[in-house]
């Protein structure tokens, strides 16, 4: 679990370079200890009885010391201006290519956050853990500097097999009651460009805080050896409606660090 540290207070600096830029990289947001005890948990198999899907930082005491910590959520509150409140957490792990393979796992296709959590006012925003070294070789998180200024983006359904592709109906609810169900696929945003790009080098431990308007994906690993390992939180201000049902529940951070268990 984190250990007492002082938690990270972003400089005004930083702040306008997250607003100019639409994300922001923030080194050392876990220490070497806390990145070992969370990649130790998740081998352990009996980890696996823990998980709820996008909810996993409800039931498991690993995930929610990650999406609390005060270097994580606490600089999610500094951006948002506010309480946040979790809407999803999720670990992706891309594999480095095997004997006789071109490429490891794949990426996931340049999207914004906001296409797949639509939530009123958007004060939708992430923070991206690397736990292992990621680059460019083994599928680092790639941005678009800038793309957050404009309206939502077109998007086509992913066709490139360096991305993921797949395609699911979502129950939706308003805050009227009304319900309907949307079909959310492997968006991909049209018109951007290899040039548009920064694929960036996060060191494990450090972190990437972006809004839900930055344009944002990875490629698969083209490393022959190095995982990709990476934990995400997705945080709104208390006072947001999101409108997915199935994480539309979201949790206070301040609840959760109240009702942590005794000893975790
Ligand atoms: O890690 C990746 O490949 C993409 C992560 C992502 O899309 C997110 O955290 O919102």
């Amino acid at each position: 679990m984190p250990k007492e540290t002082t938690p990270i207070q972003l400089k005004d600096t930083q702040l306008e370079q997250f607003h100019a830029d639409g994300y922001l990289v923030v080194p050392d947001l876990l220490s070497a200890d806390e990145v070992e005890a969370f990649l130790r948990h998740q081998a352990d198999p009996e980890a696996e009885s823990l998980r709820q899907g996008l909810r996993t930082h409800l039931s498991d005491p690993y995930w929610r010391g990650l999406a609390t910590h005060p270097n994580v959520a606490g600089v999610a509150a500094q951006i948002l201006g506010g309480r946040p409140r979790i809407v999803q957490s999720m670990y992706m792990a891309k594999q480095p290519a095997g004997p006789g393979e071109e490429l490891g796992d794949a990426g996931i296709s340049l999207h914004q956050d906001s296409h797949y959590l639509p939530n009123e006012p958007d004060t939708l925003m992430a923070c991206w853990i690397a736990m292992s070294d990621t680059d460019p070789e083994n599928g680092g998180l790639c941005v678009a500097p800038g793309s957050h200024k404009d309206a939502l983006r077109e998007t086509s359904l992913n066709t490139n097999p360096e991305h993921v592709s797949w395609e699911s109906e979502y129950g939706m609810r308003s805050p009227d009651g009304r319900e309907w169900t949307e079909k959310l696929y492997s968006f991909d945003v049209v018109g951007i460009e290899e040039k548009d790009l920064v694929r960036l080098t996060v060191p494990r431990g450090s972190g990437v805080f972006f809004t839900s308007r930055t344009v944002h994906g990875s490629y698969a690993n083209r490393s022959r050896t190095r995982s990709r390992l990476a934990f995400a939180v997705h945080y709104v201000k208390n006072g947001t409606w999101v409108f997915r049902t199935d994480v539309q529940d979201t949790a206070a951070v301040d609840d959760l660090i109240e009702n942590q268990p005794e000893g975790d």
